[in-house]
């Protein structure tokens, strides 16, 4: 009985914070406006202003916002996802098939810089690909800005007792300040039921509110007043490209809205603003119409509301309390700058953590594109790398955290993206190297290029979709659904085909190698004295084929088809280059025993099979986990983690490794060497995918489920001695929640959202209430469950 009410109490404390108000620990504040003395206001490319570094973002997947809260003059930068310059074009190079023999050729030979000079001249896209990342002017295209919405205020006076938010637990930037005896009030919202943004404005006093607004963007469009209404209108690439509309219509409260347009004497306003392309939608001024229409027919109340019911479906999922410091209760940017001088905040890791949530529900919604390097957050027409999709680890590293913190659907986007490529890419996979299936190389825009880039040193990595496929896969492994599968069977299939079709015996080793390739964007020194990136085989290729040809064999198993095309898959599989240790006892990222000319490179791609994949794992492959190990302190003793995104991904390897210590000094490293005042990551420049990374990375410390069990607490930093999470998902169907204490775990529960088996690794001997349980080990508990079913693991 007293086990019962035990257990009984230790659900209503883990299902507690959900039904508690919102909590201020989830929130990002200021004491000052994100503006900058001097500085422009729209972007600059390849360098954010600093102003947008401390601005805050909004979003409901399609549509943002950047709020910079200033006092004047509140900017609003304002952002649609498929706001794309440029349009599609035929890259793919006919050349590249008929000198793949010759490169190939040389490649068995061992002369690799000849082969890369082969492949520089032959192999590369036809045209200007992605312009070298200045795309904006070219066929490429680049991800750019909506517009700027701009408040001028009719202030005068010095404002005092200024404040400026966001709070995560709401999705709502707030600023707030007071002039003479008025407060003045702004909140800020983006709207995905509504598909707006709504900005309301009031004053504590009447008449108090009096302003003009401005809607325009730094080229190309125009801006029309009517009414109450403005609207905005352009069109990309000299009418080659797609049209936009973005309108803001005023609803004022007692006052006036005039043409122009300027408010009057009013004591509360909405503004809402819609926007959409013609991106696949040729109707989209209706689009823009209609949103606006149904939105602007809607109190200010009851948008919110609506808001608040959709966006905390999601945000509300999963909390995290990693204990608090007295500094939990300063503004972000101070707590950063203690945080950079050794001070603990365990809470400012808690904070990150959903932020990364925050930003992923933000940037990506079903029915919309995936995020971009920036999300969908760019102040510029031109975006740095052109805002893409760049798939050798970045927009890979964008989703780490979807499926494990709880937001499976906002993988979709990229699952769609994904499954888009397939028809582009089966044209290159043709022109390029005579195969069947499809491919596509380290990078992709909207208008579904799939051709290799400019420069084969960083845009030759054919297996970039065998790498997405993972995603493919992994959304399946979390919530097994035989429907979902039989629907992306086909896409990881034809993927797989490609590479049955693409990898070539080397007459050397006898090994089947991806030829020519290149592990990602490093160079390696040979014996002889070459230096090269084009090479055959690098480790990251058959370690994302492995994985690849291996959940391809498991589904045609699942779906109950394909056996033969399974086999061929078998066999395939047997003859790739196995993961090797190398003269350093390190885990080699080439073929061939070959150190990297720069020892601190920002990819560590050789380690792909640790994380995100599951070849090699902590108890499974012990040696080749310690290899791993090795090479990861060789890249940091080299001055690796120096982009936000190395640095994330270094914290998923510690965590992986259960090394729970190293992992934590990388966690403070992310936050205190690349993390802005506004918590984007900083590549530099700005670059979302830390953040995902970051925040997916610290999951992997409490959580872990890649060798067909779950783990709890794989690697718990000492520092976050007492603590509780609720709501993590581990593969197999499984919600988790686990509370620790003292550095010990106290309790689990375990939500099974089908039925099966459940094996449950914990950190010291636990015990199952009312459910009959094996002991695979006297860690490993064992026991069947039901969907729906809870189980409750307490230490005895
Ligand atoms: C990869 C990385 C770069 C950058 C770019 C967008 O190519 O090597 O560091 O993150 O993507």
């Amino acid at each position: 009985m007293f086990v019962r009410l035990k257990g009984l109490l230790i659900m209503l404390y883990l299902t507690l914070p959900a039904l508690l108000p919102a909590v201020s620990a989830d929130r990002l504040w200021y004491r000052q406006p994100a503006t900058v003395a001097g500085e422009a206001e729209s972007g600059f490319s390849w360098q954010n202003s600093k102003a947008f570094s401390q601005a805050l973002p909004i979003g409901n997947g399609r549509l943002g916002g950047m709020v910079f809260g200033g006092v004047n003059m509140e900017r609003i930068l304002l952002n649609e996802g498929s706001m794309w310059s440029g349009y599609p074009q035929d890259a793919d190079n006919p050349t590249a098939l008929e000198y793949l023999p010759q490169i190939r050729k040389l490649l068995f030979e061992r002369k690799y810089t000849e082969a890369q000079e082969m492949t520089y001249r032959y192999l590369a896209c036809k045209g200007t690909g992605s312009g070298g990342g200045n795309g904006a002017n070219e066929a490429y295209g680049s991800y750019e800005l909506l517009g700027n919405l701009a408040l001028h205020f009719d202030h005068k006076g010095e404002a005092q007792e200024y404040h400026r938010e966001l709070d995560l637990s709401t999705g709502i930037a707030k600023v707030t300040y007071r002039i003479g005896d008025t407060t003045y009030t702004r909140e800020v919202f983006a709207s995905h039921p509504a598909q707006a943004i709504v900005i309301r404005l009031t004053a504590s006093r009447a008449n108090g509110l009096n302003f003009d607004v401005a809607l325009n963007r730094p080229a190309g469009a125009t801006t029309e007043a009517q009414g109450d209404t403005l609207t905005m209108r352009g069109q990309f690439s000299n009418g080659k490209g797609i049209g936009y509309i973005c309108s803001l219509k005023a609803i004022a409260e007692q006052g006036t809205v005039r043409g122009g347009l300027r408010i009057a004497g009013a004591k509360a306003v909405t503004l809402i603003v819609c926007a959409n392309t013609g991106f696949h939608n040729p109707k989209y001024t209706e689009s823009c119409a209609k949103s606006m229409e149904t939105a602007s027919r809607k109190s200010y109340a009851a948008l919110k509301r609506e808001h608040l019911k959709d966006y905390q479906s999601l945000f509300n999922r999963v909390s995290l309390d990693l204990g608090r410091t007295p500094n939990a209760e300063l503004p972000t940017d101070e707590r950063l700058e203690r945080l950079r001088k050794g001070e603990e905040d365990p809470a400012l890791v808690s904070l990150y953590f959903q932020y990364g949530r925050y930003l992923l529900l933000s940037s990506s919604r079903p029915g919309g594109l995936p995020a971009n390097l920036q999300g969908i957050w760019t102040e510029s027409t031109q975006t740095p790398w052109n805002g893409d999709y760049h798939h050798n680890i970045n927009d890979q590293m964008n989703y780490w955290g979807a499926e494990t913190t709880n937001l499976a659907e906002c993988h979709e986007p990229f699952i769609e993206y994904i499954k888009s490529l397939q028809e582009p890419g089966s044209k290159t996979a043709k022109v390029h190297y005579g195969a069947n299936g499809w491919v596509v190389h380290t990078i992709s825009n909207i208008w579904g290029y799939t051709s290799p880039g400019e420069h084969p040193s960083w845009g030759q990595f054919p297996t970039a979709g065998a790498w997405l496929c993972l995603h493919l896969w992994e959304h399946y492994a979390f919530q097994p659904d035989k429907v979902y599968l039989e629907k992306v069977y086909p896409t990881m299939r034809a993927s797989a085909q490609f590479y049955l079709d693409f990898l070539v015996e080397d007459p050397k080793s006898r090994y089947l190698v991806t030829a020519p390739s290149n592990s990602p964007e490093n160079i390696f020194r040979t014996s002889d004295g070459q230096t090269a990136s084009v090479c055959m085989a690098p480790s990251m290729d058959m370690q994302i084929i492995y994985g690849l040809f291996s959940h391809c064999i498991e589904a045609s198993k699942i779906l109950g088809i394909d056996s033969s095309f399974a086999k061929r898959l078998i066999e395939a599989r047997a003859k790739l280059v196995p993961p090797q240790i190398g003269k350093h006892g390190q885990l080699m990222e080439w073929m061939e025993d070959f150190d990297e000319t720069e020892p601190g490179h920002r990819h560590i791609s050789h380690l792909f099979a640790l994380h995100p994949g599951n070849q090699i794992t902590y108890r499974g492959t012990p040696e080749l986990a310690r290899a791993a190990r090795i090479s990861l302190e060789r890249r940091l003793q080299g001055g690796g983690g120096h982009t936000g995104w190395s640095r994330a991904w270094i914290i998923n390897f510690w965590a992986r490794l259960h090394d729970s210590e190293k992992a934590h000094d990388n966690i403070i490293a992310l936050l205190a060497k690349s993390t802005l005042p506004n918590l984007f990551d900083n590549h530099p420049p700005f670059q979302i995918d830390g953040n995902f990374g970051g925040s997916g990375g610290i999951a992997e410390t409490l959580l872990q489920s890649q060798s067909d069990e779950i783990e709890l607490l794989p690697a718990l930093p000492k520092v976050w001695a007492t603590g509780s999470v609720k709501g993590l998902r581990a593969r197999g169907g499984y919600e988790v929640a686990i509370v620790w204490e003292g550095g010990r775990i106290r309790s689990a529960v375990i939500t099974a959202k089908q039925s099966g088996t459940c094996r449950v690794r914990t950190p010291i001997r636990m015990v199952l209430h009312g459910v009959s349980a094996q002991y695979a080990e006297p860690t490993v508990l064992v026991f069947e469950t039901k969907a729906g079913g809870k189980y409750t693991l307490e230490t005895e």
